[in-house]
């Protein structure tokens, strides 16, 4: 069976900057240590690298805070690359540095246009599927020129509107797809209609952060401190490896946000 959206060969990933802690967050948890999160992020690069996949560091850049959550400046399938259009207007010139490098790998890149709104963290690929958040960063115009360039490559997209859960800043916030028909997800959108057919594995409350795990060829990489979410995973046996997030999480990130993964 072909698992489009689980195999990967590279990924861009960018350090936090001086200015982290100036980032967007709603998390309540206090000012991050701008030390322990690049530990912590040269601890997600190395565990890439051991999972075969070829890391490529954009510079840290001070203007932009929330940089380090590259994940939100594209979305890369295996037919091509499109650069989002962050709908935080702080993180608009993020996707600068991304076009770069993702225009030397794959020339041309296509591109969310005004007055669409994309952030990549509300994208969650399922093989040939595609869910697509509606968000209070991705707006209606947005997803559909999302969902028209998807199709263009054969892949078909659903729209999961989370505008009115305010626990949620991403749909990748509350959900992730490991392989096969397997979904960890959290409370609020395990009913959704978009996701019957699929075994939806919950992230308990006390867990919720956790549901943004990223399967990563032969693992899964889950936040460090949610034996619940990790031992599920295992039960499935899938490799887990966990990571210390703290210093992201308090910038209201995920596992996810960290890179952008590239087939
Ligand atoms: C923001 O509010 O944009 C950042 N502080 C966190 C972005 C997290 N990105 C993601 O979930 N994909």
């Amino acid at each position: 069976m072909t698992e489009d959206g689980v195999r990967f060969t590279a990924a861009i990933v960018r350090p936090p900057a001086t200015s982290f802690a100036d980032g967007l967050t709603t998390a309540g948890l206090g000012a991050p240590d701008l030390s322990r999160a690049l530990a912590q992020h040269a601890a997600y690069r190395a565990v890439l690298e051991q999972l075969g996949v070829s890391v490529t560091a954009l510079p840290a850049d001070a203007d932009f805070p929330d940089s380090t959550f590259v994940e939100d400046t594209a979305v890369v399938t295996a037919h091509g690359a499109i650069l989002a259009r962050p709908g935080a207007p702080t993180r608009a010139g993020e996707t600068v540095a991304m076009r770069e490098v993702l225009e030397a790998r794959f020339g041309a890149v296509a591109a969310i246009r005004a007055p669409g709104t994309l952030d990549g963290g509300d994208i969650c690929q399922a093989d040939r599927t595609f869910f697509i958040g509606l968000s209070h960063r991705t707006n209606e115009e947005g997803a559909r020129q999302l969902a028209d360039w998807l199709g263009r490559s054969g892949y078909t997209s659903t729209i999961i509107d989370i505008r009115r859960n305010d626990a949620l800043l991403h749909l990748k916030s509350g959900i992730a797809w490991l392989g096969g028909r397997n979904l960890v997800v959290v409370d609020a959108l395990a009913d959704h209609p978009a996701l019957a057919g699929y075994h939806r594995m919950l992230a308990p409350p006390g867990e919720t952060y956790a549901a943004n795990c990223v399967r990563v060829n032969d693992a899964v990489l889950v936040a460090a401190g949610f034996p619940v979410v990790a031992a599920e995973i295992a039960a499935l046996g899938q490799r887990v490896i966990t990571l210390d997030m703290s210093e992201f999480r308090k910038m209201d990130g995920g596992l996810s946000c960290l890179s952008v993964r590239l087939p």
